[in-house]
């Protein structure tokens, strides 16, 4: 398990990638929406891991409702996993939850899956893993 990205909730992503851009030095990588999660999303890559920036599409997003409650700022952790089934196994043996029966399809064409905040020290969870294709790499980064 390897920590792939922190997610920023933020309300103009414009403005908080022209912010961070200049602050790390280095350019977003990637821009994409995810419609069935309300978010707009954009990455800066880090090299191991990434910033990803979230910014709601609509009133009814899960980030709407976090700025809303709680501002701008830290909305979640990610960590990339190579067996995604066996880790949702491993975690629901112990008892956790997760936000969904399934993982869906998330930035990057990942699956994801979200374990509730009150779970893990106020930290929303996120387990990502690539989706394998006949041409993929034998190596999992
Ligand atoms: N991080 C930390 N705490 C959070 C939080 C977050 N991201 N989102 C909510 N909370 C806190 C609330 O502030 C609240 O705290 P208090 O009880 O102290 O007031 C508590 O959790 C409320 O829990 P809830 O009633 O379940 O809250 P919500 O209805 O706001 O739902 C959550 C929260 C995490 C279940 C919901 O946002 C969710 O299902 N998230 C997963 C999907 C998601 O976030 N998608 C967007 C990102 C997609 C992507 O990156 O691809």
């Amino acid at each position: 398990m390897t920590l792939d990205h922190i997610g920023i909730a933020v309300r103009d992503i414009d403005r908080a990638l022209s912010h961070y851009e200049s602050l790390v030095g280095i350019e977003c990588s990637g821009r994409e929406r995810i419609d069935h999660q309300g978010v707009e999303v954009a990455f800066i890559d880090l090299g191991d891991s990434k910033i990803e920036f979230l910014a709601p599409l609509h009133e009814d997003s899960p980030v709407a409702k976090f700025l809303e409650k709680r501002g701008e700022g830290m909305h979640h952790t990610a960590f990339l996993v190579q067996d995604l089934p066996a880790e949702i196994a491993r975690f629901t043996a112990q008892g956790y939850q997760f936000l969904s029966d399934e993982p869906s399809v998330g930035a990057g064409g990942k699956q994801v899956i979200f374990m509730h905040p009150k779970e893990h020290h106020g930290v929303l969870l996120e387990l990502c893993s690539k989706v394998e294709t006949e041409n993929s790499p034998s190596t999992h980064s």
